[in-house]
């Protein structure tokens, strides 16, 4: 029976290749019929990553009933598969906060470390199971774009080393330039709507009984997105109304200033509390704030 890997909806660049290279990892270890999956659309920075290293897109599964299932990069099933108790959930491998619960004893594996990629690289390196220039590629790259290039505070020193000898591997000598080359392919505005953009990087929460709603686009100049902001604060608002949420969320990371800016529709005030700032025009800027994980989660977790 197929075991399907994959990570949470709206997939990006971790949650795509770290399924990818766990299952090449299982197969490397004498696991069968293990298959690599996605559950949402590929976005162009992931799209970018797997060109440049040559790996066709892992496959889209829409049905969990009756599937043996392996989460990599996401546990909570707000960010899962549909119907996901229609399958079985046979193993976790995450670096998120954990909010799961199972039925039997399963492998559970989670690290706090900037990206699950960095987890699977070192379960080749641990194990010194073969690693191919293509998936020390695709983890690389995802560690780099979970972690913006280091800046990120969900960065830790783990991350950077395995990343060094991911770029080692590959001769790669100046991570930075890769990172923002990808960063880059990912902020092509032009060809998307604003539904596309919303629907990039979006994750819902849970807050207290409170439905709130956080994108996360990242780009090198957020300048390039205010044109759209009124376009934008509409679809925020359009999300709101269609999925039911006391709050919704636009972060544009910044990852050259190292900020973001937030736009934000419905219970504003939660913002306005949690940071000690006005919204002017439903946005505000919040300078050193590039992780939606540890500086905005948590923060308005608090206030809700
Ligand atoms: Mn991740």
């Amino acid at each position: 029976m197929t075991t399907y890997i994959f990570g949470h909806k709206n997939p990006d660049t971790d949650s795509i290749c770290s399924a990818i290279a766990y299952a090449d990892f299982k197969e490397k270890t004498g696991e069968k019929d293990v298959v690599a999956a996605r559950i949402g659309n590929i976005n162009n920075e992931t799209k970018f990553v797997l060109e440049k290293f040559k790996i066709a897109p892992p496959m889209l599964l829409k049905d969990s009933t009756g599937k043996k299932m392996i989460l990599v990069d996401h546990n909570q099933e707000a960010q899962s598969i549909d119907n996901r108790d229609k399958g079985e959930v046979v193993e976790v491998l995450d670096h998120h906060n954990i909010n799961f619960a199972s039925q039997g004893t399963i492998p559970f594996l989670t690290e706090s470390v900037g990206a699950t990629s960095t987890i699977i690289a070192n379960m080749y390196f641990d194990t010194k199971t073969q690693l191919d220039e293509k998936i020390a590629g695709i983890l690389l790259a995802s560690i780099v774009s979970d972690t913006i290039i280091f800046k990120s505070p969900t960065t830790t020193e783990k991350d950077k080393i395995t990343a060094q000898k991911l770029a080692k591997l590959l001769g790669i000598k100046d991570i930075e330039s890769f990172g923002i080359e990808m960063f880059k392919a990912k902020s092509v505005w032009g060809k998307m709507t604003a539904e596309d953009i919303l629907e990039m990087d979006r994750k819902e929460y849970d807050m207290s009984g409170s439905k709130v709603s956080i994108t996360q686009v990242e780009t090198v100049d957020y300048k390039d997105l205010v044109p759209r902001k009124k376009e934008l604060l509409c679809e925020l608002s359009r999300i709101k109304e269609i999925r039911g949420l006391d709050l919704s969320v636009l972060l544009i990371t910044d990852i050259i200033k190292e900020g973001c800016l937030l736009l934000a529709v419905g219970d504003t005030k939660k913002i306005e509390k949690a940071y000690n700032k006005k919204l002017t025009n439903g946005e505000v800027w919040l300078n050193g704030v590039l992780s939606r994980k540890k500086q905005v989660v948590p923060v308005l977790e608090e206030v809700f």
